[in-house]
């Protein structure tokens, strides 16, 4: 990263403002908004977090039914689904028909990154008005924390059992606990993803056949959880989950005293995660990675979710060295995968490039955790690779050139929220 001269024009950053405005605007789909037209034709879940970030810096009501849309589509058991299909298109591959769910709407059947808690705390900081909707969401956003930690925790670590549910579908971190698996009795399939994208900038076919394994797993099991444990062969431990899913419940237990509502049982699983958090911690390259807990092996990789920890409130700061070698490598920073490692790919989706949601959420932490410079430093050289490359969905570390879908939500979102000159005024 370019740490010294951040600068960009300050014309280009604010005629960008009303772009990322209309992106939001154009991507909105009355109650939610897909994270771009074409490609991802959903409601896809940490996407809405970000994007009712985004409504929120124009309008607050808008912000807040985005959220709603998502808890709509909550499952009895307390999942709220990665994906929710309102509207059937063939534009995407898998489709409801692949997922088989069982919840109140099409969806798949796994989860993502749970942002919303956090999301709706920081809506309701700015925006008291909408306190009593903020307040009916609590328990839902409870729920979908219970569930987690009932079915997906490991000793406070919280795992997955496929990785589109941690939103890092390809990083080199799969890579081990996906070679263990024969991806058996999938049928034949056709992309749709590479008809919108360069095929270099998307997940590989061997990737492919392993999600679509998993699915059908989960599918043939009618989404069982207990089920699934004994019989899945991929269950790994993720920094992105367990480190999101901190952050929010503290955010949650701020909310419910504020609401008063009770707080033992979120406090109690913030004891949990806080410790399942170390369990992440791998002695061998000094940083936060995945534990595979099939074959008990670390992943060895240096990722963007390894800076999550400041943002779970965590006492990191032996994350540091990593940091600032990695500051060293990368013009844009933060790199998916640390460019010293042999599997970065800089223009392949999760193997390298930059996605500016995870910065946000990486400088908040930063700055929380008393790294001021080092937050302005990152927004300062994410607004200037948003300035010139517009809302991509991710950025190559190289030069910040755009990469994948275009005309994106969240990047856009966060623009509004926290990259952009106003968003620094404010
Ligand atoms: C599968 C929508 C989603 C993001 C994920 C990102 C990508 C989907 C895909 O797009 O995943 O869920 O088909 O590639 O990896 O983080 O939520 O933007």
């Amino acid at each position: 990263m370019d740490l010294a001269c951040p600068h960009s024009s300050e014309g280009r950053s604010r005629e960008r403002d009303a772009e990322a405005r209309a992106i939001l605007r154009g991507n909105d789909r009355g109650g939610y908004t897909v994270p771009t037209h074409g490609l991802y034709p959903y409601q896809w879940n940490w996407d809405s977090a970000f994007a009712a970030l985004g409504f929120a810096e124009f309008d607050p009501d808008r912000a807040l039914a985005e959220l709603e849309t998502l808890l709509s589509g909550q499952w009895q058991n307390g999942m709220v689904p990665h994906i929710l299909f309102h509207e059937v298109s063939p534009g995407y591959f898998p489709g409801p028909d692949v997922w088989q769910s069982t919840g109140p709407l099409p969806s798949s059947g796994i989860s993502q990154p749970p942002v919303a808690a956090t999301v709706l705390r920081w809506l309701v900081d700015a925006h008291p008005a909408g306190g009593d909707r903020a307040r009916a969401m609590v328990p839902k956003l409870a729920a979908w924390h219970r569930w987690f930690m009932e079915r997906r925790s490991d000793g406070g670590a919280i795992f997955v059992t496929h990785p589109w549910e941690t939103g890092r579908d390809n990083c080199p971190d799969w890579d081990a606990p996906f070679a263990a698996i024969e991806p058996e009795g999938i049928e034949a399939y056709w992309r749709r993803d590479t008809t919108h994208v360069d095929e270099a900038e998307r997940p590989r076919r061997w990737d492919y056949d392993r999600y679509l394994h998993l699915v059908k797993l989960g599918a043939d099991s009618g989404w069982d959880e207990e089920h699934l444990s004994r019989v899945s062969p991929f269950r790994v431990a993720d920094p992105t989950m367990t480190f999101i899913l901190l952050r929010a419940t503290r955010d949650l237990a701020v909310l419910a005293r504020r609401f008063d509502m009770p707080t033992d049982e979120l406090d109690g699983w913030i004891a949990q995660l806080e410790a399942g958090a170390g369990r992440l911690w791998n002695p061998d390259i000094a940083a936060y990675d995945c534990l595979d807990l099939k074959s008990g092996a670390h992943s060895g990789v240096v990722s963007n979710a390894s800076f999550l920890c400041w943002y779970a409130g965590l006492g990191c700061d032996r994350m540091l060295p990593h940091w600032d070698r990695i500051a060293g490598l990368a013009r844009f920073g933060v790199p998916s995968t640390d460019p010293a490692h042999p599997a970065h790919e800089p223009r392949r989706y999760w193997r390298g490039p930059v996605w500016a949601m995870l910065n946000m959420l990486i400088a908040r932490g930063l700055e929380e955790a008393g790294h001021a410079d080092r937050a302005e430093a990152l927004a300062a050289n994410s607004r200037e690779m948003i300035a010139a490359g517009g809302f991509a969905e991710y950025f190559d570390p190289r030069d910040g050139s755009p990469a994948g879908g275009r005309n994106f939500t969240w990047t856009a979102a966060v623009w509004l929220a926290w990259a952009s000159e106003t968003a620094r005024g404010q």
